[in-house]
């Protein structure tokens, strides 16, 4: 071998060397830095760090400053951020399976989400392995209730409003229940409230805090409809990359930030639901007329999802009622 090619041999072995020894990561979200999944993955990131002397280094880019919410899964399957968490039930139109959790009523509890969860799981990681990611973990959030700016007695009462939707789901529930929806992201929250586009939103007691609803809205009717999860992922490519022991520090870091954030869902719907009440919003489970209206949209809305999802959401849902 010629004195160039040692040369060339060892530049080589010297810059892989560099990229074993330490990565920088960067971790895409789309809810602000106070929410408690972004408080969770900073300390998820933070484990990392220390796990690994620093030789894996994510930063955390919330509120969808570094992409667009609506961008976050193509960003992370083309590697434009190795990693990344976003909504689940945002991917809906690709797959039936995406919106499952988003069925209203069909998992209302903690425990039948988790359930439904692990019944799931082989089936995300699989869809979401043909997209170049892999699944880390998932955290469901709070129940999703509704807040509207007026009192709210039956489902007539919402015909013409119009109603923030975060995902194909929360538009047709929006839609069948007589509103009319309008697709916003939780950062242009209180732009789209301020500026009147919505006057109506189904969502968690989490993201009624973290946009302060009390500055437009008067009521949240707590009805528990669904807990639609969120999903960290990471480019297979990056993650393939790491060696082996580095794997190991991510995924155990993973499985503890997914029990984590479980608990801490828990935990916030209390606290969240109570800062709504301290800061003037009428909080209730609404009117029994209410009620029963939605529980129809929403068989009306696991017929469809039944129809979408054939085979397979029948072997789900077998599972889950069991
Ligand atoms: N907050 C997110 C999704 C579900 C939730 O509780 C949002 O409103 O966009």
């Amino acid at each position: 071998m010629k004195l160039h090619q040692y040369m060339t041999a060892a530049a080589v072995v010297a810059c892989s060397m560099t990229a074993a020894h330490a990565e920088s990561w960067r971790m895409a979200t789309a809810y602000p830095e106070t929410n408690f999944h972004t408080v969770n993955i900073q300390e998820f990131v933070n484990e990392i760090k220390d796990a690994t002397d620093g030789k894996l280094d994510i930063t955390v880019h919330a509120n969808g400053s570094l992409i667009r919410p609506g961008e976050l899964k193509n960003a992370v399957r083309s590697r434009q951020v190795e990693t990344g968490e976003f909504i689940i039930s945002g991917l809906a139109n690709e797959n039936p399976i995406f919106a499952v959790d988003s069925v209203p009523f069909l998992a209302v509890s903690y425990e039948d989400s988790e359930k439904l969860y692990e019944i799931t799981k082989p089936y995300l990681e699989d869809l979401l392995g043909r997209q170049n990611m892999q699944l880390l973990y998932s955290v469901a959030w709070p129940p999703q209730g509704m807040y509207t700016d007026r009192e709210i007695n039956t489902i007539d009462d919402l015909k013409g409003l119009r109603m923030r939707a975060y995902s194909p789901q929360t538009e047709r529930l929006a839609q069948l229940s007589g509103a009319v929806p309008t697709q916003i992201e939780a950062a242009d929250l209180a732009q789209a409230f301020s500026t009147g586009r919505v006057n109506a939103m189904i969502t968690s007691a989490s993201t009624g805090v973290n946009s302060s609803a009390w500055d437009f809205l008067s009521h949240y009717y707590d009805v528990a409809a669904f807990l639609p999860k969120n999903v960290v992922v990471v480019n297979k490519r990056s993650f393939d990359a790491l060696d082996d022991e580095t794997k190991k520090v991510v995924l155990d870091a993973a499985a503890k930030a997914e029990k984590r954030g479980w608990e801490r869902s828990r935990e916030e719907r209390v606290k969240q639901t109570k800062l709504l009440e301290d800061n003037g919003i009428k909080v209730s489970s609404g009117s029994d007329e209410l009620r029963a209206a939605l529980l129809e949209v929403g068989q009306k809305m696991a017929a469809e999802w039944s129809k979408e999802a054939g085979k397979e959401g029948e072997t789900i849902l077998n599972a889950f009622q069991q």
